[in-house]
């Protein structure tokens, strides 16, 4: 040992020697590498320490990763693909089978009441687009686990999923959407939904809550022989009900019948137009578009492309539905679906 090392790195060395938490150990041997003399004779401790307290800072920085991953709840969804939509509804209304049917997930589904648990989320895919969809625990005002409003949280849109083969339709829609009622979530009419074939209720009220969604509302295992009459009775209540009119689409998992039809709904209810992008000279690329709400402007696409490219947008030249081939547009040109834009800026 060097004869002139101080007091202090002595004290430092010794609250090493005495540590047991990563913390406490880095803490120690940064006050040692502080209070080593600096000279030719200590620079293999220095380096030394050096060594040492990056391979201890590496210990601290994987014990709190580990301890962050510990705490966030497992029920939390990472968003994923062009929008995320809530797959909600009573207890065994086949929720988790329309997830399964929609997309290449395979969720639990069973013949009893509260088979799924936690959120399973799945992409669906739609054209050349993903949306994500979220299979969730049944909604029951008294039986849905806590954290469930929480969970639906920053969604893009909901499907309610109501069992029209079943006989107590009424009293679990009720209790479906009790849940809702009690935690301050509404459902509404989504008004950019292009193509509406078929609604239940009467009113059109817009939402005033803290947490609201455009939804569409699933009556589903519509091959069984009597789903009209109940499908009947549904919208008679739903009429002198509170609940918002919203779009109906009936499904059978079973018959696979309309399946598609909700697929593409489920896309229009999101509300986003597709643009794409072409460099001057080539094609586009029609598989990878860009996803922006409905209402986007072509300085909004140039944004999304680059901030250097928004910020010196200078023209557009379009193809589309709305536009001629190759039509000069200015930063105001609200995108329709499937247009095509080369972005011209300043540089
Ligand atoms: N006849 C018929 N049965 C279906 C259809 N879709 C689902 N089922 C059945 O309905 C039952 C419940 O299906 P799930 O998909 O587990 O329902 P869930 O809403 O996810 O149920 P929980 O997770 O318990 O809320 C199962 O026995 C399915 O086989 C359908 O289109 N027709
Ligand atoms: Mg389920």
């Amino acid at each position: 040992m060097p004869a002139n090392l101080t007091p202090e790195y002595l004290e430092a060395e010794e609250r090493w020697r005495k540590a047991s938490a990563p913390e406490e150990k880095l803490a120690a041997l940064q006050d040692m590498l502080r209070a080593l003399p600096k000279h030719k004779g200590t620079e293999k401790m220095q380096a030394d320490l050096r060594k040492r307290i990056a391979k201890t800072r590496d210990q601290v920085e994987n014990q709190q990763k580990s301890t962050t991953a510990k705490r966030r709840p497992d029920w939390i969804v990472e968003k994923q693909g062009c929008g995320q939509v809530m797959v909600l509804g009573p207890a065994n209304s086949g929720k988790s089978s329309l997830v399964g049917s929609l997309t290449s997930a395979e969720p639990e589904v069973g013949e009893y009441p509260f088979t799924t648990t936690l959120p399973g989320p799945a992409m669906m895919k739609y054209e050349n687009v993903q949306i994500q969809l979220v299979d969730l625990p049944p909604l029951h005002r008294e039986m849905s686990p806590t954290w469930l409003a929480d969970a639906m949280r920053g969604a893009d849109g909901a499907i309610v999923v109501l069992d029209i083969s079943d006989d107590d339709i009424l009293e679990l829609t009720e209790a479906a959407f009790g849940f809702l009622a009690d935690k301050d979530i509404t459902l509404y009419w989504p008004t950019h939904l292009a193509q509406v074939p078929e609604s239940v209720g009467a009113d059109d009220s817009p939402p005033d809550s803290v947490q609201s969604y455009p939804a569409i509302v699933v009556g589903s295992k519509f091959e069984d022989d009597e789903a009209e009459i109940r499908l009947e009775l549904l919208k008679e209540m739903w009429e002198v009900s509170e609940y918002p009119r919203l779009p109906l689409v009936r499904t059978s998992c079973r018959t696979g019948d309309n399946l598609e039809l909700l697929r593409v709904t489920i896309w229009h209810l999101l509300g986003k137009v597709r643009v794409y992008t072409r460099p001057p000279g080539r094609n586009a690329d029609l598989s990878a578009p860009f996803v922006l709400d409905q209402g986007s402007t072509a300085l909004d696409l140039a944004h999304a492309i680059h901030k250097d490219i928004g910020a010196q947008f200078k023209y557009a030249k379009a193809w589309g539905e709305n536009t001629f081939d190759a039509q000069r547009v200015g930063r105001d040109y609200v995108l329709t679906d499937g247009d095509i834009l080369e972005v011209h800026s300043d540089n």
